[in-house]
């Protein structure tokens, strides 16, 4: 990995958060459910300790329900309230817009006791690049406020939502942290979209992702590339052999024989992002011990 990747805009965001925070009641993390803890930025963690912090497990239609709901209950165990939402489906919404309100419910509280006109519950939405922030933001707010598109680094600045339920929102751009956790945690971010394609080798992204999902999901891998389920769960059979036959099943061949492998690179990573393999998660409770 490029050891200069780390981009100046996500430094100065990140002091920016620390300054808006004053401004916020509560704060709403998103992690993605297919890695929760390798999606989760230390640096921003640190930074929100001292506000109350609901943790949105997103793109929960994408990971195995299974290992998210294992996630869950651990989070809970470790005293977080945590939650998944799928924003395709439309679920976790209700339950989401109740943990904001019972967390800012001390606010509404104080302002009425004052005799005072109730304000709005300020949140402000905080997390790694295409985590589905600005997603969540629009869905609650019912309408198209907030930029969206499938790759990271699409919010650049701060910016208040108003949505339903007295609640403002505040979405804020993504931001990873400079090393990115262990080279297995980098290859996991850069499948999940998390980190620009160019910063880490795109081939090595797809061929760790391809030996995950013969470990765990052979099944799927073998449905969805035409493979013989039998050599994916035989672990005498060479993994680059039963990658490069999975490139060949799906076309990906240069003249003269050869794979080609930045094209089903792509291929199948894109295909892993859309959930086209299935439902998948890229780590369990198991691979990382919580904090
Ligand atoms: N399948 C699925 N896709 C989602 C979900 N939430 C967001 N997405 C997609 O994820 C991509 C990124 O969503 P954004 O809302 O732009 O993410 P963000 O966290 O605001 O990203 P940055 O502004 O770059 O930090 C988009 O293609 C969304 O459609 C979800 O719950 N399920
Ligand atoms: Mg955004």
């Amino acid at each position: 990995m490029n050891i200069n990747w780390y981009p100046g805009h996500m430094a100065r965001s990140l002091r920016e958060m620390g300054e808006r925070l004053e401004q916020v009641d509560l704060v709403i993390e998103t992690c993605d459910a297919r890695l929760p803890e390798s999606s989760r930025n230390p640096e921003i963690r640190a930074l929100i300790e001292r506000k109350p912090v609901i943790l949105a497990l997103t793109k929960a239609d994408l990971a195995d329900p299974e290992v998210t709901s294992e996630w869950i209950s651990q989070y809970r165990e470790a005293g977080l309230t945590a939650l998944e939402v799928a924003i395709p489906e439309r679920s976790g919404l209700p339950r989401l817009v109740e943990a904001i309100q019972e967390s800012g419910a001390e606010v509404v509280a104080h302002a009425r006791s004052r005799g005072l006109k109730a304000r709005a519950i300020r949140a402000m939405v905080v997390g790694i690049p295409n985590t589905g922030k600005s997603s969540l933001i629009n869905a609650l707010a019912g309408r198209r406020v907030a930029r969206i598109e499938n790759r990271p680094g699409v919010t650049r600045a701060p910016a208040w939502v108003r949505t339903t339920g007295g609640i403002t929102l505040m979405d804020m751009p993504g931001i990873l942290w400079p090393n990115l956790g262990s080279e297995r945690q980098r290859l996991l971010l850069a499948a999940s979209g998390a980190i620009r394609d160019d910063i880490l080798n795109r081939e090595e992204i797809a061929f760790a992702t391809f030996r995950l999902l013969r470990e765990r999901y052979p099944a799927l891998l073998a449905g969805r590339f035409r493979l013989p389920q039998d050599a994916l769960e035989d672990e005498a059979e060479d993994a680059y052999v039963l990658y490069e036959e999975a490139a060949r099943r799906r076309g990906a061949v240069l003249p003269g024989g050869r794979i080609d492998g930045d094209r089903f690179a792509r291929l199948l990573i894109t295909e892993l992002r859309d959930g086209r393999i299935g439902r998948i998660s890229l780590e369990t409770v198991a691979d990382r011990a919580l904090p």
